[in-house]
């Protein structure tokens, strides 16, 4: 009886604390129309179970992860709708801005999805947002309190006064990359955009960076629209690759790239970029550009693919290219580019993002010095990641007379810090990057212009010029395959005796490998992702195996992957069999200490 007993006072406290609960939702709701209309509207949908679905990579739970929620596309569907609504709320938070979200799953399988948010600025969600878009991710199906909660943090510093006129003119722009997943997935969004009462566009197929382009244009008063990408960038080229009447053309570098494009979204928008750059003579040949079932994305081409494994697309004809031919690999969305070249041995030369960040940097850097009269004190920085080879890590230091910056794996990482420099380049290896120019950068180069000009100093107003010009072809919110191809094209035509690609430093061997672990959330990391702190007893393990290959270059690291379930491992050294060795040891290594 006394059992009984307790049984209903326990469901009579149950009862009174969800009365409690809605009342005070309904107040909230009185002041925050939103609130309802989520709570409403969450509730058509559902997290996956995982025993409905037989599907048994779904995660336990979501992380935002190094580029943003992703894992398989089953999986989404909810996780879509809320960050539609954080979207949104992140819109109203500014009050009344156009934010976005894309659909993607980068350089994953085609089966994959996931989600990347995008701030007014255009840029990435604010590390510190990141726990909230995962409180809202995680909260449970029914428990539309904790929903809101984490949507009204998210919203801040709008009051909840004020919340519901920022509606007005809040928008979100939705886009995805050509996953067939991507169209459900978008629809989900779409409505958890709606749900806030936040007017939700669906601006379609679009590539990563374009999407962030948009939003960025939208809050600074530019034309968003796609034809006002292409001539932006387009004109940029032409600029920056004008040549004066007594100037030959250089032979040496021929205006045409032949483009692996991942069987991704590259494929058709690269194609629009081809026809508004033709004119200023430069022509793509575009290969893998989606015409077969999307499953075959990133499956053995694209960029992740030639740069893990330093080899050639295994489609797209790139075996029959003349020897030395120009070629680009780009990933599933178009944020990251990698350039190589087939050897007569039948071998590939990567130009990886390391390259790519060393091309940039030093072009930017000569122009700055050819300036230098009218310039003053703008220095050029690069922020590389731990995977940069040691090999550009020393070129860069002896020639721009400072160490890069290192910092963890993630382009927010990287962006974040060169955004800390005059002119900030920053690749990661596997080509992720851009250059940024800083607002007052931008000013002096400006500034300087005018005095060059007044001095008639020719050299200088040339050099100045160029700068000017390639911030025009660099897409000013983040990372760019499209934008990437054009700088470098520039860069390419417009140096006098260009070096060869990829010919600044010889790589120093090194391999990337992945170890699948029972969880590999008990790898912690520290000192940009350098060290392990936990599980105890693995650093030392690591140490004692660098230390016993008796290799003064040699150099490993190992941290849990943010987009995949896996351990990455990474080792370079100075001869390719020390690098094996080593990578064996280490794998051993991790599997003993993470099970
Ligand atoms: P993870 O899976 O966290 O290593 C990968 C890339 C990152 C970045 C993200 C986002 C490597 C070693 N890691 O992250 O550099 O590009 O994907 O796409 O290439
Ligand atoms: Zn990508």
């Amino acid at each position: 009886m006394d059992g009984f007993g307790t049984t209903r006072r326990r469901a009579a406290t149950t009862a009174r604390r969800d009365a409690t609960r809605r009342r005070a939702m309904s107040a909230d709701a009185a002041r925050e129309p939103w609130a309802r209309s989520y709570a409403e509207a969450t509730v058509k949908h559902a997290k996956p179970r995982r025993e409905d679905d037989g599907d048994r990579s779904a995660p336990t739970r979501f992380a935002y992860g190094t580029a943003g929620f992703r894992t398989t596309a089953t999986a989404l569907r909810s996780t879509c709708f809320r960050a539609g609504a954080f979207a949104a709320a992140r819109a109203m938070a500014h009050g009344g801005k156009t934010t976005g979200m894309v659909v993607t799953a980068s350089h994953n399988p085609a089966s994959d999805n996931g989600v990347k948010l995008v701030e007014p600025s255009g840029g990435t969600l604010p590390m510190a947002l990141e726990g909230v878009a995962e409180m809202l991710a995680n909260a449970e199906d029914g428990d539309a309190e904790t929903q809101v909660r984490a949507l009204r943090e998210a919203m801040a510093p709008a009051a909840p006064a004020d919340a519901a006129s920022a509606n007005a003119s809040a928008r979100v722009f939705v886009a995805r990359d050509t996953r067939e997943s991507g169209r459900a997935l978008a629809d989900a969004t779409l409505a958890g955009v709606r749900a806030m009462g936040v007017e939700a566009v669906d601006r379609g197929i679009a590539t990563t960076p374009q999407l962030h382009y948009y939003v960025y244009c939208a809050n600074v008063g530019a034309d968003d629209s796609e034809r006002a990408y292409y001539d932006r960038l387009s004109a940029g080229y032409a600029a920056l690759t004008e040549r004066d009447e007594d100037e030959d053309e250089d032979d040496d570098h021929g205006a045409t790239v032949v483009i692996d494009c991942a069987d991704g979204v590259g494929g058709v928008k690269l194609s629009s970029l081809g026809e508004a750059v033709a004119p200023y003579g430069l022509a793509f040949d575009l290969r893998n550009r989606g015409d077969e079932p999307t499953s075959s994305l990133n499956d053995g081409v694209g960029s992740d693919f030639v740069q893990k494994g330093k080899t050639i697309p295994t489609r797209g004809g790139f075996e029959n290219l003349p020897a030395g031919t120009r070629c680009v690999s780009i990933d599933g969305d178009a944020d990251r580019l990698v350039y190589f070249q087939t050897t007569a041995a039948g071998g590939v030369d990567l130009v990886d993002g390391d390259q790519l960040a060393v091309l940039i940097a030093c072009w930017m850097n000569a122009r700055v010095k050819e300036a230098a009269p009218y310039l003053k004190d703008i220095t050029v920085g690069v922020v590389q990641t731990a995977y940069a080879n040691g090999a550009s890590t020393e070129f860069l230091t002896r020639e721009l007379g400072a160490a890069p910056a290192c910092v963890p794996t993630g382009v927010k990482h990287l962006h974040h810090r060169a955004e800390e420099f005059d002119i900030g380049v920053y690749f990661e290896s596997n080509g992720h990057g851009t250059a940024l120019f800083s607002p007052s950068a931008s000013k002096a180069i400006e500034d300087a212009t005018v005095e060059a000009l007044v001095a008639r100093d020719m050299p200088a107003v040339k050099a100045l010029l160029a700068l000017t010009n390639a911030q025009r072809v660099i897409n000013p919110s983040v990372g760019d395959a499209m934008s990437g191809i054009l700088l470098v094209e520039a860069i390419l035509r417009r140096t006098v005796k260009a070096p060869r690609l990829g010919s600044f430093y010889k790589d120093l061997p090194s391999r990337q490998t992945k170890v699948v672990v029972a969880d590999r959330t008990k790898i912690q990391t520290f000192d940009a992702e350098r060290r392990v702190a936990e599980p105890e007893g693995l650093q030392d393990a690591i140490d004692a195996i660098v230390r016993a290959s008796n290799d003064a270059r040699c150099r490993a690291f190992v941290r849990p992957s943010g987009t995949e379930d896996c351990v990455r491992v990474y080792v370079e050294a100075s001869e390719e069999t020390r690098v094996e060795e080593t990578t064996r040891a280490i794998v051993r290594a991790v599997e003993a200490h993470c099970g």
